[in-house]
């Protein structure tokens, strides 16, 4: 489970330099702590790990094949770092299934060289929370 908070520790000091316990050096101050709870705010989109992939199948794979996982990051905290990935798949012969911070590209249909040689398209992620920058 995440924190939507960090905490910054800070020790606040009181001095007293007139004061006249010279035998007690350690009652001539007191000493507070003082903790600040920095609350996370959705400022940061997600990002790829990679830019662009190349990934070469042989026809014949069963679909439900796992051909790619491909990962994301968020530098946020909780639901401000959640996000799923999509896929622009024209040709209908992929799918993106989100785990996590990562995205598993399966095969859902049978790949025939001699019908098309070279499949491109593009992994998206997008936020569940819209982001301030
Ligand atoms: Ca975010
Ligand atoms: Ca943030």
């Amino acid at each position: 489970m995440f924190s939507l908070k960090k905490n910054v520790l800070l020790s606040l000091y009181i001095n007293d330099d007139q004061a006249s316990q010279a035998d007690k050096p350690s009652e001539r101050y007191s000493i507070a702590v003082v903790v600040i709870n920095v609350t996370d705010v959705n400022n940061h989109a997600p990002v790829m790990g990679s830019r662009a992939y190349n990934v070469s199948i042989t026809e014949g794979v069963r679909p439900g094949f796992t051909l790619l996982t491909v990962t994301a990051k968020d530098e946020d905290l909780g639901d401000n770092a959640v996000f799923h990935f999509d896929l622009d798949d024209s040709s209908n012969t992929f799918e993106v299934v989100t785990k996590g911070t990562q995205g598993e590209i399966h095969l859902i249909l049978p790949v025939d060289r001699e019908a098309q040689e070279i499949y491109v398209f593009q992994v998206r992620h997008k936020a569940k929370l819209s982001y301030t920058c």
